[in-house]
C-alpha cells in the first residue's frame, strides 16, 4: 500500500464542499502539514498560506498554544452537555469575548460555525421583537452580493445567485438592499470606498415599501469578503445604524471573516466605527483549529428574554456542540495568542505595506481594480470573454504552482494572509501573483 494518500485513497468517495469535484481530482492539490505561514503539500512543496485557510487562521498554522491547549482539553474535558449543563470555559469564554466586544455586546450564544451564527442571529432577532410584544416584526432585510453561509435563513438574506438558485423558494418575507460594488467611480480603494454613501438611502426605500413595523432586522457583511472584497462606501454603516435605530429596526452584522483581527482590529465594528445590535462570528475565533461560532448580542436584547417564570427555557435554540469544551479551549488559546503576540496591532501596522505592495499590481495585464482593507487584498480582473471565472482560476493555479495559495471568487483574487505574515513575505506573496497575473 502506497504512503500517498492522493493515491491510496479512492478520490470519488468524497464529495467535496464548493469544489469543482470532477476536475479537481484529475489533478488533486492535497495538503500533508501546516505550519506557521506554510503549507506543505503531499509531494513535498512547500505553499504559502496567503489566504489564512478560508480566511480563518488568523495566528499562522500549528501556533503553539493553541495545539497545546486542545491536545490538554482532550484529555481532561472531552465533552459536556451544552443544554442545562455547563463547564468553566464556556462562561471564561463569553466574558472574554464580551469583553472584547465593543459596546453593550455583552452576552454570547455559542454555535459551530459561521452559518450557524448567521441562523441563529436572525432566529433571536424574530424571537426579540416577539418578547417585546412586536410580533409583527418578522422581515429580514439582506443585501445583494452578501454571504451568509449556507443554511436556509443565511442564503435567503445572502445575495449570491448560485448559492440561491438551486434551492427552491427559500425563506419568504426576506428583501434585499443593493450591493455598494460599484468600480466605476471608486477603483482602487481603501479601507472605505469614496462613492456610495447614498445607497444606505436603500434602507428607507424598503421601509417605505412594507413599513417600519414588519421589519426586525439587516443583516450586512461590514466589508463583504467572499463577494470579492467590497468596501463599505465612507458614511454608509453609519447611516445604517441611524435609519435602524430609527425605526426600531436590529443591525447585525456579519463579521465571519473580519472578526479577530482581520481588519487590525477586534472587529470590523471597531474599524469603521459603528455598533451594531448584534455581531456573527466564527473562523478566527478558534483560527480554525476546532469548529465553533459565536454571537456577541447586546443587553438590550437578552434583557428581553429573561422575564417570564425562572425555571423556563428563554430561547428554544441551540446545538449539541455549542460551547464544546475542546473548542472552547481552542478559542481562550487562540485570544491568548492574539493578545500575546499582539497581532490585531501587527496587522494594523502592515495595513499600509500591504495596500502599497497591492497597489503595485495596478497597470498589470487585465487588472481592473485593487481593493484593500487591513490584511485583506482583492484584484478584479476583466474576464475572458465569454468565459467567465477562468481568468482569475488559471491565475490562481499559476500562483499555486509558483507556491502561493489565493482565492478566487468570480475574476476576483482574493487574499487574507495570516497575521503574522513579514514584510519580505507579503513581497513574496506579490511577487508571485504579479508574475501569475503577467504569464
Ligand atoms: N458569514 C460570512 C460573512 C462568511 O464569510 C459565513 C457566514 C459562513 O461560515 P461557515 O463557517 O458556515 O462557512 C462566511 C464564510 C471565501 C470563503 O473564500 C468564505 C467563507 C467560507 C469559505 C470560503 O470567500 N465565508
Amino acid at each position: 500500500m502506497t504512503s500517498d494518500p492522493a493515491r491510496r485513497n479512492d478520490l470519488g468517495a468524497y464529495w467535496m464542499p464548493f469544489t469543482s469535484n470532477r476536475q479537481f481530482k484529475q489533478s488533486p492539490r492535497m495538503i500533508a502539514a501546516a505550519e506557521g505561514m506554510y503549507y506543505t503539500t503531499t509531494d513535498g512543496q512547500k505553499v504559502m498560506d496567503g489566504t489564512a485557510g478560508l480566511w480563518c487562521v488568523n495566528a499562522g498554522h500549528a501556533a503553539p498554544r493553541i495545539t497545546e491547549a486542545v491536545q490538554k482539553q482532550v484529555a481532561e474535558l472531552d465533552y459536556a452537555p451544552a443544554f442545562q449543563m455547563g463547564h468553566p470555559k464556556a462562561f471564561e469564554l463569553a466574558s472574554r469575548l464580551a469583553e472584547l466586544a465593543p459596546g453593550d455586546l455583552n452576552h454570547v450564544f455559542f454555535t459551530n460555525s459561521g452559518s450557524e451564527s448567521v441562523e441563529t442571529a436572525l432566529k433571536i432577532a424574530l424571537a426579540y421583537h416577539k418578547a417585546k410584544g412586536e410580533a409583527g416584526r418578522t422581515r429580514l432585510i439582506g443585501r445583494e452580493k452578501g454571504y451568509h453561509g449556507v443554511n436556509f435563513g443565511g442564503i435567503a438574506v445572502g445575495g449570491i445567485v448560485n448559492n440561491r438558485r438551486h434551492f427552491g423558494s427559500l425563506l419568504t418575507g426576506v428583501d434585499h438592499l443593493r450591493h455598494t460594488h460599484d468600480p466605476e467611480r471608486n477603483a482602487y480603494s481603501q479601507g472605505e470606498a469614496e462613492h456610495g454613501v447614498e445607497l444606505a438611502e436603500d434602507l428607507v426605500r424598503l421601509i417605505d415599501l412594507h413599513g417600519a413595523e414588519t421589519i426586525a432586522a439587516v443583516i450586512v457583511e461590514p466589508m463583504a469578503g467572499s463577494a470579492g472584497v467590497i468596501l463599505p462606501p465612507k458614511g454608509y454603516l453609519k447611516r445604517l445604524r441611524e435609519i435602524t435605530r430609527e425605526h426600531g429596526i436590529l443591525l447585525i452584522f456579519d463579521e465571519v471573516i473580519t472578526a479577530y483581527g482581520r481588519l487590525g482590529r477586534a472587529f470590523g465594528a471597531d474599524y469603521y466605527g459603528v455598533e451594531p445590535d448584534m455581531i456573527t462570528t466564527a473562523k478566527g475565533l478558534t483560527n480554525g483549529v476546532i469548529p465553533m461560532g459565536a454571537v456577541m448580542i447586546s443587553s438590550e436584547i437578552h434583557d428581553a428574554f429573561m422575564t417570564g417564570p425562572e425555571h423556563m427555557i428563554e430561547l428554544f435554540h441551540g446545538y449539541t456542540y455549542s460551547g464544546n469544551p475542546v473548542a472552547c479551549a481552542a478559542a481562550l488559546a487562540a485570544l491568548d495568542t492574539y493578545r500575546e503576540e499582539e497581532l490585531f496591532e501587527r496587522a494594523a501596522g502592515l495595513e499600509a505595506y500591504w495596500a502599497e505592495a497591492m497597489f503595485s499590481l495596478k497597470g498589470l495585464p487585465h487588472v481592473k481594480d485593487i481593493r484593500c482593507a487591513g490584511l485583506v487584498g482583492a484584484v478584479e480582473l476583466e474576464p475572458v470573454a465569454g468565459q467567465p471565472t477562468k481568468r482569475a482560476f488559471d491565475t490562481y493555479l499559476r500562483a499555486w504552482d509558483k507556491g502561493a495559495h489565493l482565492r478566487t471568487t468570480g475574476d476576483i483574487i482574493a487574499m487574507s494572509p495570516p497575521l503574522i505574515i513579514e514584510k519580505s513575505e507579503i513581497d513574496t506573496l506579490i511577487g508571485i501573483l504579479a508574475e501569475s497575473l503577467s504569464a
